[in-house]
């Protein structure tokens, strides 16, 4: 009896470790901004548990990111960009987060050409 719920335990935990393989998602996101700093600014901020990777185009505007889907969803991803003053295609950051950013960010007013 106790042999057999042993092999149920394990069993189950290697059911959801093969589960947890099969979550990495990779995907394209929408992220707006300007600058080498947005840059770091939002790599820095999904540098986050369930995220594998992130890597941000300023000229494309273009976010990979290869994240694990049973430890985020990607609606948290666009969360967590949008916290941090950069507006995706899902969710717009909050004013006064887009306000305090550098003036070189401000990709709402001005678009920022040269990568400093
Ligand atoms: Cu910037």
């Amino acid at each position: 009896m106790k042999t057999k719920f042993f092999i149920t335990m394990l069993a189950a935990t290697l059911s959801v470790s093969v589960y947890a393989q099969s979550n990495i998602v990779t995907a394209s996101v929408k992220v707006y901004g300007n600058c080498s700093m947005c840059k770091k600014r939002i790599e820095t901020a999904l540098d986050h548990k369930g995220i594998k990777q992130a890597q941000w185009n300023a000229k494309t505007k273009q976010l990979d990111v290869v994240y694990n889907s049973s430890k985020i969803t990607e609606q948290q991803i666009h969360e967590i960009v949008a916290k941090v003053g950069h507006d995706t295609d899902k969710v717009k950051a909050k004013d006064e987060t887009y306000a305090s950013l550098p003036f070189c960010c401000l990709y709402r007013d001005h678009e920022m050409k040269d990568d400093h």
